[in-house]
């Protein structure tokens, strides 16, 4: 470490990061997805129905859908349509979905290819009183839409807020939509499609606010055109936005988005344009709705569209196995890998719990997962010098986080000023990026080190949020003064003589300098992030003592060279007593964590 240092303007400026190296990891034992079901495969839909059963509807592409309750499978079918269902490739019962007041309707709808191979949405219900088992031989077909080729047949249905359903058709398959569906408004194919199914139980009504009910270049059930596949959307249960995920053709994958407020007719660009770029050059954009977010081959070949849950939205791809969390931050939209399941992990769907917990599922081998929210504890924020819990405004924190970071790896800041994204992540004090100064995951070990902004008060609680974790109120408090060490016990102190760390006895009379965090506003503004190059006073009071000898302080403030680091010079007294003694820092009678010098005789 005394090589890394050189000197600055009279202070010293030991390298930035040199310190949180040293600091401690604690152990965790990390749960990324918790597997509740191992018998599941095909898997195409995940839903609950909203009756408080807490049950989980596992449906399965050969035509069968399973009930998950009480953390099993049960063993007989809920529903078993497998002779109607043509299956194989993309084909295949491919989605439920259940009318508000399902408790008291109990019948539910279903999408899925026919013999034929054409697209079925249809109704079901209950055989009696059993919640369990639906009648697999009633049937209502609501509507049924011929599908050219075998691939790209959408597969969603899903009420929307309003209470109507909503249905994803892709453009009826092959490659590039040679029938050119996507932006053709007499099919049906191509599209999103809107209907009323509990006005009238013998048919489907026209809900008569759909966007192109009085036009007649249109199919009237359109609600926007331009898709390709859609696989899948969903609704923000909490706002009413739409997440409609387009699987590309051979660049891009997408997530496109409708705010609850639309009325519909957006064009979401199929197939004059793939993501963003046109597919034949100099194609006309004018109308057209781009997607939030793009990804292209390097990161996936299909992507599965998921929910917002805990305020991002997650959805995955199919062949790669990743999984990411999608967020809005002011007017742009920040995505980050939230777990990487690798190419074994074929993410078929999503699915949301009646409590609002996400489950996803593995096509291949069966398995379905709940996904372990990221974590950490008010107990796991702490001083990076001192360890001790809350946050003081311009300090340094280190949080312990779970399931927060997706790859090993040690991330250190590399200049001024701090960055405000670093290893994949941000970390946000009451909904606001922050300057990072490391991130580390060491296997199940995660920590990452932060700058509190300057503007904080005292006496509140900031919401502090990392990555895509819940979000977790830290009390602030004015002062939480801590000495930095050489390890554990001992404290590190410089010379101010000569520059030069001290490793063995301090001699009284002498001038030294220790570094520490947590003393509180300064006498001059700093931006978060940026280290001051000036001296800059601490406001409040602080004392030294050593061995109960109190030392004269000459300077206590800002550290020259350094974020959120305080440096304290002081001059042994002479009446400090010999030999291993406690040095005591406090400000404004708070005191820090006693750290141990050696005092020679
Ligand atoms: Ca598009």
């Amino acid at each position: 470490m005394t090589k890394a240092m050189d000197s600055y303007g009279g202070f010293m400026n030991v390298k930035f990061f040199s310190f949180f190296l040293l600091t401690v990891l604690a152990a965790t034992s990390q749960v990324r997805l918790e597997r509740i079901a191992t018998t599941i495969s095909l898997c195409t839909d995940i839903q609950s129905a909203g009756d408080g059963s807490g049950r989980l509807f596992l449906v399965r592409q050969n035509g069968t859908i399973a009930i998950w309750r009480d953390g099993q499978v049960l063993q007989r079918p809920f529903l078993d349509i497998r002779s109607k269902v043509s299956t194989g490739g993309e084909r295949g019962l491919l989605g439920m979905a259940f009318p508000p007041n399902y408790k008291d309707k109990k019948w539910f709808y279903v999408n899925y290819t026919d013999r034929s191979g054409a697209t079925v949405i249809s109704r079901y219900q209950l055989v009696g009183s059993d919640p369990d088992l639906a009648d697999s031989a009633n049937e209502r077909i609501l509507l049924t839409i011929p599908q050219p080729f075998s691939n790209h047949n959408g597969g969603q249905i899903q009420f929307g807020p309003d209470g109507m359903m909503y249905i994803g058709m892709g453009d009826g398959g092959s490659a590039n939509d040679p029938e050119g569906n996507g932006q053709n408004n007499r099919a049906l194919l191509g599209k999103m499609l809107r209907i009323d199914t509990e006005s009238n139980l013998a048919r489907y009504e026209i809900p008569p606010d759909n966007p192109f009910v009085n036009n007649a270049g249109y199919r009237p059930e359109i609600w926007a055109t331009g898709m390709r596949n859609p696989w899948r959307f969903s609704f923000d249960r909490s706002t009413g936005d739409m997440f409609i995920a387009d699987v590309g053709q051979n660049r891009f994958e997408e997530i496109n988005f409708q705010p609850a407020a639309s009325r519909g007719g957006e064009n979401y660009g199929w197939v004059t344009m793939e993501g963003n770029e046109c597919v034949r050059a100099g194609c006309n954009r004018a109308g057209l709705t781009l997607p939030i977010w793009v990804y292209p081959r390097t990161e996936g070949l299909s992507v599965t569209g998921g929910y917002v849950y805990r305020g991002a939205y997650y959805y995955g791809d199919f062949v790669t196995g990743k999984i990411w969390a999608l967020r809005r931050q002011g007017n742009a939209w920040v995505n980050e890998l939230a777990f990487d399941g690798g190419r074994a992990f074929s993410i078929s769907t999503f699915g949301l719990d009646e409590a609002g917990d996400l489950y996803v599922a593995n096509y291949g081998n069966g398995e379905v997962f709940r996904v372990v929210p990221p974590t950490f504890s008010s107990a796991g924020v702490v001083s990076a010098s001192s360890f001790a819990q809350g946050m003081t405004a311009g300090g340094l924190m280190t949080v312990f986080t779970r399931n927060v970071l997706s790859s090993n790896g040690t991330f250190v800041a590399g200049s001024l000023p701090l960055p405000r994204s670093l290893g994949g992540i941000q970390v946000r004090v009451n909904g606001n990026p922050v300057p990072l100064l490391a991130v580390v995951r060491n296997g199940d070990n995660e920590q990452v080190n932060f700058q509190v902004p300057w503007d904080l008060q005292p006496g509140t609680n900031a919401r502090l949020q990392v990555g895509s974790s819940e979000v977790v109120e830290i009390p602030v408090v004015a002062v939480a003064p801590g000495v930095f060490g050489l390890n554990a016990t001992d404290a590190l102190l410089i010379r101010g003589s000569d520059f030069s760390l001290v490793t063995g006895a301090i001699r009284r009379g002498e001038t030294y300098v220790l570094y520490a965090s947590g003393l509180g506003l300064m006498d001059l503004p700093v931006a978060a992030g940026e280290a001051l190059s000036q001296v800059a006073r601490i406001r409040r009071a602080a004392s030294l003592r050593i061995g109960g000898a109190v030392c004269d302080i000459d300077y206590a403030g800002a550290a020259p060279g350094f974020v959120g680091v305080y440096q304290v010079n002081f001059r042994l007294s002479g009446s400090v007593p010999t030999g291993l003694q406690d040095l005591l820092l406090s400000v404004d009678s708070v005191d820090a964590p006693v750290r141990k010098v050696l005092v020679a005789n």
